[in-house]
């Protein structure tokens, strides 16, 4: 059974579009997966109450046959892989990989929850995410990507990289 699934990409430390493409790179060269879409890379303003450098974010889509929970430990993987270190929860990172949705289920384990709990309320997601999926619905919120974009109350910097 392959699914359908929608991850965040986050870097705000070294060359930030290196980083992601890297990951993204990683992501699509690894076994049981197939990368069906990549959003452009956006510059945005930190979320949160860290005081942080500025990151770059995309979304991607993929399809695979993994788990929510085996796809959670190859992304693990590719982090560590690309260096980085779990040092303060929330803070600067070299790579940060989120799931967003897998197909429309609802999941809650020890580690992880799908759909992500912030996703709606972040515009860093929003942008990248209504640019590859504008059409989706959030299975919980029961609405769009582009109607919840439309309804955030986010007013963080996102532009669109040059
Ligand atoms: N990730 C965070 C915290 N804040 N802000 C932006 N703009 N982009 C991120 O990827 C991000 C963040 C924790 O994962
Ligand atoms: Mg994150
Ligand atoms: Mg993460």
């Amino acid at each position: 059974m392959s699914h359908t699934v929608f991850i965040s990409i986050g870097s705000n430390i070294g060359d930030r579009i290196k980083n992601c493409k890297n990951a993204i790179d990683n992501l699509a060269h690894s076994k049981g997966i197939k990368l069906i879409k990549a959003s452009s890379f956006y510059e945005t303003e930190p979320w949160g109450d860290i005081e942080q450098d500025w990151f770059i974010n995309c979304v991607v889509q993929i399809e695979t046959t993994f788990d929510a929970e085996s796809l959670l430990v190859l992304l693990q993987n590719i982090e560590m892989g690309l260096g980085r270190e779990r040092v303060k929860k929330g803070g600067p990172r070299v790579i940060d990989f989120d799931i967003l949705f897998l197909n429309s289920e609802t999941i809650k384990t020890e580690n992880l929850i799908i759909p992500h709990p912030l996703l709606h309320k972040r515009r860093f997601v929003m942008m990248p995410l209504n640019e590859i999926a504008p059409g989706f619905v959030h299975p919980v919120l029961k609405k769009t990507v582009a109607d919840l974009l439309k309804e955030t109350d986010d007013n963080k910097m996102v532009t669109p990289c040059p």
